[in-house]
């Protein structure tokens, strides 16, 4: 596993520069610390639509998937089979929406759209599958979103992440995440787990691991080594599912072909 801390080192250098290499070569003053590189095995790995160009995902129940995927005229919101990556259920958007982070909290699931300032927020029944319950305004751009400590959570692309009210979806506070003490943006699809946010780094393949008290990004994850070979510059890491029963992570990226399961070590 060293190639891949290597790797998340490189990737991390890459990312935020003298920040970190100031805090790695050890720089007398108060730095704060330096995140956890943290390490994983990969346990399984599925099939993926390489259409899908993945915006959202999360885990439903022990066999599916719920996932947004993004692009005007063709984002939908989408219930796949995690085993096979079949998709059992799935509802379009109108063509001037462009779907980003989605999330399911109860009977509710909410989905983002990118420059377009509204929350979808959709039902679903096995008798009709999706049907939109309401459209809700939201301000500035949307990218993730995920449910933790009672709220939602909605990333935007820049360092800022905003807990949600999610009965009423008003903003209740924000947080400023940095790096080494360093502002750190560009976050993305979102997932809560233990306790802490995890996120996408956008254009990267890193994930980086926040906690949503302070902002302090104390963990990362390189997903480096699974970034299939060959695609387009556009079809980036973009897509986490923590399945707590079975504590397992589950990553994909834009029209990857795969879904892979991984045990964090
Ligand atoms: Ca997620």
């Amino acid at each position: 596993m060293i190639g891949t801390r290597l790797a998340a080192l490189v990737a991390l250098t890459l990312l935020v520069g003298r920040g970190y290499a100031a805090s790695l070569g050890g720089r007398k003053t108060q730095a704060p610390k330096s995140p956890v590189v943290k390490l994983w095995s990969q346990t399984a790995e599925f099939p993926h639509d390489p259409d899908a160009f993945t915006q959202g995902l999360e885990v439903w129940g022990e066999t599916y998937f719920l996932e947004s995927t993004g692009q005007y005229g063709r984002s939908d919101i989408r219930k796949v089979e995690r085993k096979t990556g079949k998709v059992v259920s799935q509802a379009s958007l109108d063509r001037e929406l462009f779907a980003e982070g989605v999330t399911r909290l109860g009977e509710e699931i909410f989905q983002l759209t990118w420059r377009e300032g509204l929350i979808l927020k959709w039902r679903f029944t096995s008798k009709k599958g999706f049907t939109l319950d309401s459209k809700s305004m939201w301000s500035g751009e949307g990218w993730g979103i995920t449910k933790g400590l009672g709220s939602l959570w909605v990333s935007n692309g820049s360092s800022v992440l905003t807990e949600v009210d999610s009965r009423t979806l008003k903003p209740k506070r924000s947080i400023k995440v940095t790096l080494s003490g360093e502002e750190f943006d560009r976050l993305n699809e979102l997932e809560f787990k233990d306790g802490k946010i995890l996120a996408n780094v956008y254009m990267s393949s890193t994930i980086v691991e926040i906690n949503p008290k302070t902002g302090v990004i104390d963990g990362l994850i390189d997903l480096g080594p699974l970034t299939p070979k060959g695609l387009s510059i556009e079809a980036v890491a973009n897509g986490i599912a923590w399945d707590e029963s079975n504590k397992r992570l589950y990553v994909t990226g834009k029209n990857w072909p795969k879904v892979f399961e991984l045990k964090l070590k």
